[in-house]
C-alpha cells in the first residue's frame, strides 16, 4: 500500500472482517487524519493481556496505557522512501516476535518512541476514535463506552460470524445478526442497525435508567 504513491495521496485500508454501518467519508479528510504518516485506533488491551493499561479504561488501571494500536482500520500517505525503510526495518527483524504478524511489525516500526533512531521519513502514528474500529473486544468489555448508535465501523475481531460453528460466539449475537444481515441484502443493514440501535437502548434503560 506504501508504494502507491502516484495513485493515492491517502488511502484507508480494512480488514476483510469488518462492517460499515455509517459514514466514513472523514477519514479521508483533513481535519482527522492530516499530518500524521499513520492514523489507526489504539487497541483494548483487556483480552489480549498486552502489558501497559488498556486506554479505555478511566482512570487507566496499573500501567499507563499500551501504544498500541489494532491494524484492522488504517489511514496511511503511500510513500514509496517509507516503504523501503519499512522492508529494511522489516529484514533486519526477528519475525518471531512478532506473535501478531503485521499488527506487532507496523507497531513498532509506527511507535511513538522509536524517535531519530530508524532512518527514512516521519514516521509515528496519530489514534483515531474508537467508534472507527470497534472491535468486539471493546464491544464485549467497555459496554458504556461502545455504544452500537456510536459504531461507524464494526471489527469482527476472534469467531468470525460467518464461522457457524465457532463454540465462541455467546455474547455477540446481535453483532453477528449484523453482518449476517448484511450478507443476506446490503439494503436491509440500515434497517437492521437502527432495530439493533433501539433494542440496545431499551436495555440500557431498562438496567437503570441510565442514558
Ligand atoms: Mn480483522
Amino acid at each position: 500500500m506504501w508504494e502507491w504513491e502516484d495513485e493515492f495521496s491517502r488511502l484507508c485500508y480494512l480488514d476483510a472482517d469488518m462492517l460499515l454501518l455509517k459514514n466514513c467519508d472523514e477519514l479521508l479528510g483533513d481535519r482527522l487524519c492530516g499530518g500524521a504518516a499513520l492514523h489507526a485506533v489504539p487497541e483494548c488491551s483487556c483480552v489480549s493481556g498486552r502489558s501497559g493499561g488498556c486506554p479505555y479504561l478511566s482512570p487507566p488501571a496499573g500501567a499507563p496505557p499500551a501504544h498500541y494500536f489494532n491494524a484492522g482500520l488504517l489511514v496511511l500517505s503511500p510513500c514509496r522512501a517509507t516503504a523501503e525503510a519499512m522492508r529494511a526495518a522489516l529484514a533486519a527483524s526477528d519475525l518471531a516476535s512478532f506473535a501478531f504478524a503485521e499488527q506487532d511489525f507496523l507497531n513498532r516500526y509506527f511507535a511513538h518512541d522509536r524517535g531519530a533512531a530508524g532512518a527514512g521519513p516521519p514516521c509515528s502514528w496519530r489514534a483515531l476514535p474508537w467508534c472507527f474500529n470497534a472491535t468486539k473486544g471493546l464491544y464485549a468489555r467497555h459496554r458504556g463506552l461502545c455504544r452500537l448508535g456510536e459504531v461507524r465501523i464494526l471489527h469482527f475481531t476472534m469467531a468470525k460470524p460467518w464461522d457457524l460453528r465457532h463454540p465462541c460466539h455467546a455474547g455477540f449475537e446481535r453483532l453477528n445478526a449484523l453482518w449476517h444481515a448484511a450478507f443476506a441484502d446490503p439494503a436491509s443493514l440500515p434497517r437492521a442497525t437502527l432495530r439493533a440501535v433501539l433494542q440496545e437502548k431499551r436495555e440500557r434503560e431498562s438496567q437503570g435508567g441510565g442514558v
